[in-house]
């Protein structure tokens, strides 16, 4: 432990900052920080780094960001040296790329695992957070940083009976470390989001009968995934500096695309067709950029999401099953939109079949089987892919108190509420990373957290450079922000659909469109901005005179 001067005497253990989570996010933190000289602990809950990647090793898990973009840019040699093997890298090669770059940037020495960050208190005459960790310490740090994931908390769906389940029962979120076979088994799987739609086809090809248990259909476009060429890669790496910068500044999502200019009313219905066509034989996450107003408006919308059900009538032979795998319920991208490699064609094989919860909820799972529709269906395993509580989920599972003890599970109790996405007025020194309120998981996520990461380390030093002991979010400016938010989303089609983004997939969360719609070029401006013009909105506490922090 590097215990910082500042911080230094109020405890055994402490640091400038403590920052929770060792994923893409907490370990780029860890790195910036280090490099700006300030002592930094990071606690993991889990035994190792990856995040995302080391909880879902679910089969089929892989990236559908492309990789040679679902990368770290902060470093060229990495970028430039790392051979992704594929399109869409699989799970195992991206924990072991998570795994590379900790060792890489010796990262492991300042990162404790198995260590569960359960409360940190703001410490108003200090100006300083405890933090009590589950390993029975309590740390002091003057900063904490909730590098906590957006998708991190698995839901276990509330169905009764699932505890007298008498088989396995596996969350594709919290997936074993041994290899699981399904082998001879029948398998139910519950839920076909993304994480559903990716492990359908590879259990369908193990399980001597598998049961996919559809609440809500979802449209889902092919990834198209393919090993890539030594050229491949090459040609992509020279690149990078106009890849990178797009991402960063010009692209909506975090994603190096053509931009659309026109909307999909422009187009009559053959170039329409055809431009869909080409989008759906490319593959991946850009069919939903072929026009600008896709996300806006529901005429426009609607040519999209045909043209998909049509695509799903065509591959899925029994008409019955196509009608149910065809979304009616929402607006294509509305839902966190799917990309499958043989998703619907796996409903063709003669050991699949689809069956609609929507209609028959599950009424009871019982010792051996599912029973809807005063059916019973007898799995041997079941798969619970079930999504998260997502975005502030996390967060919600560590008892954060601030000023006057409040509770941020108590000011968030009509839903999230923060300046940026990246600190909640209250909470002065607590920064999140892809927080609610910022782009995150409408983006490459890896082009946010870098964002974030850059942002938050610049502040700090910042406040260091000028004596500032405390930064808190302003009242008024979180008001604004969030305002700006809503108003942004509701502009859009996205607020109609029942999804994560809502919070509409937790009974009893509150219905608040969470991320920032706004593009993540346009916010990364009204960041540096807002830093350009000495943290706008924001409230600055101590005497502004140099002070030393640890090793500056
Ligand atoms: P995480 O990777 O979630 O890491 C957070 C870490 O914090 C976890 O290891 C967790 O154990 C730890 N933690 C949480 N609370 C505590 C606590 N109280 N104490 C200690 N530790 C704690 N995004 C994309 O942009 N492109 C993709 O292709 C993509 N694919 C995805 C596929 C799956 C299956 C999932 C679930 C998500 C995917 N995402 C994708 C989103 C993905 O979550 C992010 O891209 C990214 O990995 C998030 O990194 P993170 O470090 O912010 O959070
Ligand atoms: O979770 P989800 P996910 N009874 O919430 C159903 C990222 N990700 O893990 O829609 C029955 O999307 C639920 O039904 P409904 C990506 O951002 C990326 O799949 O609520 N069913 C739904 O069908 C993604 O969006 C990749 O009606 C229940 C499903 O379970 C996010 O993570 C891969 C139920 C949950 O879908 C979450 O994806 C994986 C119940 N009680 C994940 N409760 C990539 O490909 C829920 N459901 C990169």
């Amino acid at each position: 432990m590097s215990a910082s001067p500042s911080v230094s005497g109020k405890a055994s253990e402490a640091y400038d900052v403590v920052v929770v989570g060792a994923g893409f996010a907490g370990m780029y933190m860890l790195h910036k920080l280090r490099g700006q000289g300030f002592s930094a602990r990071v606690y993991e809950q889990g035994d190792g780094v990856g995040g995302t990647w080391y909880w879902n090793r679910y089969p089929g898990a892989r990236c559908d960001v492309e990789s040679m973009q679902y990368s770290y840019s902060f470093s060229d040699e990495l970028q430039q040296e790392w051979d992704w093997s594929e399109r869409y890298a699989p799970q195992p090669e991206i924990l072991k790329y998570a795994n590379h770059v900790a060792d890489r940037f010796n990262l492991r020495p300042d990162i404790q695992f198995n260590t569960t960050v359960e409360r940190t208190d703001f410490n108003e005459s200090t100006n300083l957070w405890s933090v009590a960790l589950s390993d029975g310490k309590t740390v002091i740090a003057k900063f904490v940083v909730l590098a906590t994931g957006c998708l991190s908390n698995a839901r276990m769906p509330e169905i009764k009976g699932l505890d007298s389940f008498e088989g396995k029962v596996y969350h594709t979120g919290h997936w074993p470390h041994e290899a699981v076979d399904f082998t001879g088994q029948r398998v139910g799987v519950i839920g076909t989001g993304s994480s559903g739609i990716q492990s359908v086809p590879v259990i369908a090809e193990q399980a001597s009968h598998l049961t996919v248990f559809q609440r809500t259909a979802n449209f889902s476009i092919p990834a198209r995934n393919a090993v890539l060429s030594e050229e491949e890669r090459q040609s992509f790496r020279a690149k990078y500096p106009e890849v990178r910068h797009f991402a960063r500044v010009e692209s909506r999502n975090g994603i190096y695309t053509e931009m659309p200019d026109r909307g999909a009313l422009d187009d009559g219905d053959n170039e329409r067709r055809s431009k869909y066509e080409a989008r759906w034989n490319r593959g991946g996450l850009t069919f939903m950029s072929v026009y600008n107003n896709l996300g806006l408006d529901k005429t426009a919308n609607d040519t999209a999401a045909d043209f998909v059900r049509e695509k799903i009538a065509e591959i899925v032979e029994d008409p019955e099953t196509a009608r149910l795998l065809q979304p009616t319920s929402h607006p294509i991208g509305t839902k966190r939109i799917c990309f499958d490699t043989e998703y619907f064609s796996a409903f063709n094989r003669p050991n699949v079949t689809l069956v609609d919860i929507k209609s028959n909820p599950i009424e009871e799972i019982t010792a051996n089987a599912v029973r809807t529709g005063g059916r019973e269906y007898e799995v041997d395993a079941l798969v619970l892919a079930t999504g998260f509580d997502a975005m502030t989920g996390s967060v919600a599972r560590i008892d954060i108190r601030g000023r006057n003890g409040q509770a941020l599970n108590q000011k968030w109790a009509e839903g999230p509420r923060t300046y940026l996405g990246l600190m909640s007025a209250g909470f002065p020194n607590l920064f999140v990373i892809t927080g609610p309120g910022s782009p995150s998981v409408l983006s490459n996520m890896i082009v946010s957290i870098e964002q974030h990461v850059d942002w938050i380390t610049d502040c700090v030093s910042y406040m260091r450079g000028r004596g500032f002991e405390a930064m808190e979010a302003k009242k008024d400016a979180e008001d604004n922000w969030v305002a700006h938010v809503n108003e942004v989303a509701y502009a859009t089609l996205y607020p109609t659909a029942n999804s994560w983004y809502m919070g509409a997939n937790v009974p009893g969360k509150p219905r608040i469109f969470m991320p920032y719609i706004g593009g993540v070029g346009p916010y990364r401006q009204i960041c540096n901005e807002v830093a350009a013009k000495g943290y706008e909105g924001f409230a600055m506490v101590g005497t502004e005179q140099p002070r030393k922090m640890a090793a500056s």
